[in-house]
C-alpha cells in the first residue's frame, strides 16, 4: 500500500542514537521514531538535523517515511568499518570544541578542520577552559596559524560569543569526550539539556557521557546539536580539502625542482628548504602527509567502488542483452 505524502507529517530529527531516533514537529511537540520499513533498506538513515516526513504508528512511535534532501552534511568513515556515518545534517556552522587542558592536539585538530572544510559548512574552533590556562593567549595564537577562525573561551563561565555565532543558524559541536562540548550546550539552552562527567585527573580524556546525538532549539533562536565525543575521527575527506586546510604547504610542494618530487632528499626540494629555514614546522609537514595519505587512499577505496559498480552494472546489461529474444538464436 502507498501512502500519499499528504498524510505525512514533517518534523526535524532531534535525536539519534543507534537506530533509535526522536523528532520534533512543527508544534514543537516531541516523539519516538523509527525509520519506515522502505528507509532501513535504503543506504541512507536519517541523522540529527535531517528533516523528514513521518507517519504515526501510534500514540508513542512516528514512523520516518523520507528524508528530506540535505542542504549540508558532516559526515566521517564509520570505525573499524565500511560506510559513512553522518554526525550531522543541515548545519550552517560547526564549532570544533578542544579543552586547552591535555585535550590540546594540534594535529587532532587538523584533522577536524579537514572534516569541516570537506563538509563545506563554515567553521570555527572554540578553546575551551581557558580559566585551567595562564598561557592560553599563546595556545590561541598557535591555533589561529593552522585555522582561519579561534576563539578562547570558559563555558562555565560565558558562551556569549559562542551565542553570537550561531544566532539563527544550526550548529553542530564537535570535539573529543571532555572538551566541554555539553557544558557549552547548557549553557546556551538556559538549562540542564545533557548530562556532563569531570574528566580523568591524570590525562583530562573524557568518559563519553554523551551518548547519542541531540539537537535542540535555541531560546534566541537558531539550535545546536550536541554529539558524543569522537574516539576516532577517520576520514572520508578528498585531498582538495587536505591541501585547502594546509593551503601554505600544498603551494610549496609545487615550488620543488621535479614535478614528481617525494620530498625525501631530492636536490631543489622546496619543502626541505622550507625545514631548514624554519618556514615549515616538521609536525606540519608530517601532519600533512599523514592527511593527504589518508585522503588518497579514501578516493581509490571510493574508485574503486565506483568502478566495481559499473563493471556490475554492465555485467547485468549483457546479461539482459544476452537473453533478449533478438539475440538468442
Ligand atoms: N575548568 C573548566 N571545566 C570545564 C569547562 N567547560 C567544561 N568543563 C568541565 O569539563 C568536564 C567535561 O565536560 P562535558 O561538557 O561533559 O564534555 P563533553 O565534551 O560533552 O564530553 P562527552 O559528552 O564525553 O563527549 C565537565 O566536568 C565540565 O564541567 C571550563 O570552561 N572550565
Ligand atoms: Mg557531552
Ligand atoms: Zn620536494
Amino acid at each position: 500500500m502507498k501512502f500519499s505524502s499528504d498524510l505525512l507529517v514533517r518534523a526535524r530529527v532531534c535525536e539519534a542514537a543507534q537506530e533509535r531516533y526522536c523528532v520534533r514537529f512543527e508544534d514543537g511537540s516531541e516523539c519516538d521514531a523509527e525509520p519506515a520499513g522502505v528507509l532501513r533498506w535504503s543506504a541512507e538513515l536519517p541523522a540529527v538535523g535531517d528533516w523528514v516526513r513521518t507517519r504515526r504508528a501510534d500514540a508513542s512511535l512516528a514512523l520516518i517515511e523520507q528524508v528530506e534532501p540535505r542542504v549540508s552534511s558532516v559526515s566521517r568513515q564509520r570505525p573499524g568499518g565500511r560506510g559513512v556515518q553522518v554526525l550531522a545534517a543541515n548545519v550552517d556552522l560547526i564549532v570544533i570544541v578542544m579543552g586547552l587542558d591535555g585535550d590540546y592536539n594540534l594535529s587532532r585538530l587538523e584533522r577536524y578542520l579537514v572534516l569541516a572544510k570537506d563538509s563545506g559548512v563554515e567553521a570555527f574552533v572554540a578553546l575551551n577552559k581557558m580559566d585551567l590556562r595562564g598561557d592560553w593567549l599563546a595556545r590561541l595564537r598557535d591555533v589561529r596559524t593552522i585555522a582561519d577562525h579561534a576563539i578562547a573561551i570558559s563555558a562555565r563561565e560565558s558562551v556569549a560569543p559562542i551565542r553570537e555565532a550561531v544566532r539563527g543558524r544550526t550548529a553542530v559541536l564537535l570535539g573529543s569526550s571532555g572538551a566541554g562540548k555539553s557544558t557549552i550546550m547548557n549553557a546556551l539552552a538556559d538549562e540542564t539539556r545533557q548530562n556532563t562527567r569531570p574528566v580523568r585527573e591524570s590525562d583530562s580524556r573524557g568518559r563519553h557521557t554523551t551518548v547519542g546525538r541531540m539537537l535542540v532549539d535555541l531560546p534566541d533562536g537558531g539550535a545546536l546539536i550536541d554529539t558524543p565525543g569522537l574516539r576516532e575521527l577517520a576520514l572520508r575527506a578528498g585531498q582538495d580539502a587536505v591541501d585547502d586546510v594546509f593551503a601554505g604547504i600544498a603551494v610549496l610542494t609545487e615550488r620543488c625542482r621535479f614535478r614528481n618530487c617525494s620530498h625525501a632528499g631530492e636536490p631543489g626540494c622546496a619543502v626541505a628548504a622550507a625545514v631548514q629555514s624554519g618556514e615549515l614546522d616538521t609536525g606540519r609537514w608530517t601532519s600533512y602527509q599523514k592527511l593527504l595519505a589518508e585522503a588518497r587512499y579514501h578516493e581509490r577505496t571510493v574508485d574503486q567502488r565506483a568502478a566495481a559498480e559499473s563493471k556490475r552494472k554492465w555485467k547485468a546489461i549483457h546479461k539482459a542483452v544476452r537473453h533478449h529474444p533478438k539475440y538468442t538464436r
